[in-house]
């Protein structure tokens, strides 16, 4: 596939934080081999004044996805602490990007870039019409982040080699992945871009 960049393309980089990473509280199993597969992509599109939107878990410290509260996951991603900042080898361009907070509230949880977030509507003012998606995990909030930006309309491209999954339950990836390609999102690798 042959796919250039147009102005109304966005780059969207999906909870590349510590603790998603290996030593991590909630470890992604190599979450951190997609970082410098990452970085390519986010050149190309900061390069070309495209806007690159970089989601983060930032979850309260009691927050009901916590096992302690109710949920099914170890703390993690706690707001200022050192496990929710982006991993430090990711590029973040100077320009053009955009922070993206979820799950901010103690009672709601939010795996899509989407859900309780501005990201539609910045998207929205800048024209975007396409959206590529990398980051993790697979099987959670890219899953739903891909889900919600086809929702909403966007032609999405999921970015192959910049996604890692942590299937909980064997097999979770790779059936987030067909799920992604029902809905109508296009795998694609960086091969395909020019
Ligand atoms: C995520 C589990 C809990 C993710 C966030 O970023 O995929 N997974 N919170
Ligand atoms: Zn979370």
């Amino acid at each position: 596939m042959r796919i250039k960049i147009n102005d109304f393309d966005a780059l969207i980089i999906v909870d590349v934080q510590n603790d998603f990473m290996p030593g991590g509280a909630l470890p992604v199993p190599e979450g951190d081999k997609v970082v410098p597969v990452l970085n390519q992509y986010i050149d190309l599109f900061s390069s070309k004044g495209n806007p690159v939107y970089f989601t983060r878990d930032w979850h309260p410290e009691d927050h009901i996805s916590f096992e302690s509260y109710g949920g099914i996951w170890p703390p993690h991603c706690v707001q200022d602490t050192e496990g929710a900042k982006f991993h430090p080898d990711l590029k973040i361009p100077l320009d053009n990007k955009f922070i993206i907070s979820k799950g901010t509230s103690r009672d709601f949880d939010a795996y899509s870039g989407f859900q309780g977030t501005v990201l539609n509507d910045l998207l929205k003012e800048r024209g975007i019409k396409r959206v590529f998606v990398g980051g993790v995990a697979t099987d959670y909030c890219v899953k739903n982040t891909v889900l919600g930006a086809l929702n909403l309309g966007y032609q999405v491209f999921v970015l192959e080699d910049g996604i890692k999954g942590v299937d909980v339950k064997e097999g979770d990836s790779e059936k987030a992945l067909e799920l992604m390609k029902d809905k109508g999102a296009i795998l694609i690798n960086l091969g395909d871009i020019r």
